[in-house]
């Protein structure tokens, strides 16, 4: 399969990226942490870092929302383990460290595979999301030349202070690279919704029915009209540094909103598309309101972007998942 660079992607739910080679000025850094910097005391360091999952039946998918989510039915599932939560920009660059990988994000498209394109647009770069200015300047995305994991608003961009914060600017390859790394995987959608469900059967949200019981936020996505204004009251404008909100049932943070995470499994069987999870700090109710277990989204496997991350699971030998 020739491999088409992220930058000639047109994703779902975005405006096209495709043919928008203009090389966009490196935006400002944009307010990466609001308020809700104080709910985060947590080390991560002190999680245990993965959660078991137990083997189990459960209803997934939902016939409430979304024509891809339907039909509710019984999925079946080994016991996994997952991690805690999103892998962090310091893991991913521990895995870096030790190996000299190098996202797809970072490495220039081959002309040989554009015959078709003048070679001087074909540069390396990521999808961006720039927050507007106000009500009358909306944000958009772009395709940031530069942008990568490591400078995730463009160049000039860094990680300093971000180590917490979930890696982001990783193509599917680059995700399972680094599993592979830890000798781990990607985890399968199946799999990933029963992690995300938490043994609540059927409930709209990963903690029950309502987004934001007695009016708290339980995680990091959007308030206000997309892509006009994020009011931030659940705490952050952008992003969130992993595991600040609370944990759920099995243990797990930020399966709902924070970043899209991949997943193992093929869209409606198109190996060329994989199915993402648990939506965004941009998913609104007005627009996506994808921050639920049931949810999915494709993704072209070479897509990167600023919304998007991953986290990894493991297989439990079957003596352990019996409890003998
Ligand atoms: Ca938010």
């Amino acid at each position: 399969m020739t491999r088409v660079p992220a930058l000639f992607v047109v994703a779902v739910g975005l405006p096209v990226i495709a043919t928008a080679i203009a090389i966009a000025r490196p935006p400002a850094a944009s307010a990466a942490a609001g308020e809700g910097a104080e709910m985060c005391a947590r080390n991560i360091a002190d999680l245990s870092g993965t959660a078991a999952i137990p083997a189990g039946a459960y209803t997934m998918g939902s016939d409430s929302w979304y024509p891809e989510e339907s039909p509710a039915r019984e999925a079946q599932v080994a016991a996994f383990d997952i991690d805690q939560h999103e892998v962090t920009n310091g893991q991913f660059a521990e895995f870096v460290a030790a190996t000299g990988y190098v996202t797809l994000a970072e490495r220039t498209p081959d002309p040989a595979d554009f015959p078709d394109i003048d070679p001087d647009a074909l540069v390396a770069g990521s999808a961006v999301f720039v927050a507007g200015k106000g009500p009358q300047d909306a944000g958009q995305w772009r395709f940031v030349p530069g942008a990568s994991w490591r400078a995730p608003m463009g160049p000039g961009s860094t990680l300093e202070g971000r180590e917490e914060y979930p890696v982001v600017h990783v193509a599917y390859e680059d995700a399972a690279a680094y599993a592979a790394w830890r000798g781990r995987r990607l985890p399968g959608e199946a799999e990933w919704e029963r992690a995300a469900r938490a043994g609540l059967d059927r409930a709209t949200y990963e903690w029950g029915s309502e987004l934001a019981p007695e009016g708290e936020w339980r995680a990091n996505t959007w308030q206000g009209t997309f892509p006009l204004t994020d009011r931030g009251e659940d705490g952050f404008i952008g992003a969130a540094p992993a595991a600040c909100y609370e944990p759920s049932e099995y243990g797990l943070y930020d399966m709902t909103g924070n970043v899209w995470e991949w997943t193992a499994d093929d869209y409606f069987g198109d190996p060329a598309r994989a199915v993402v999870k648990g939506g965004s700090f941009l998913c609104a109710e007005s627009y996506c309101a994808r921050y639920r277990p049931a949810a999915r989204q494709p993704y072209e496997r070479n897509f990167s972007a600023s919304h998007l991350g991953f986290r990894t699971a493991g297989d439990v030998p079957a003596e352990a998942a019996s409890g003998s």
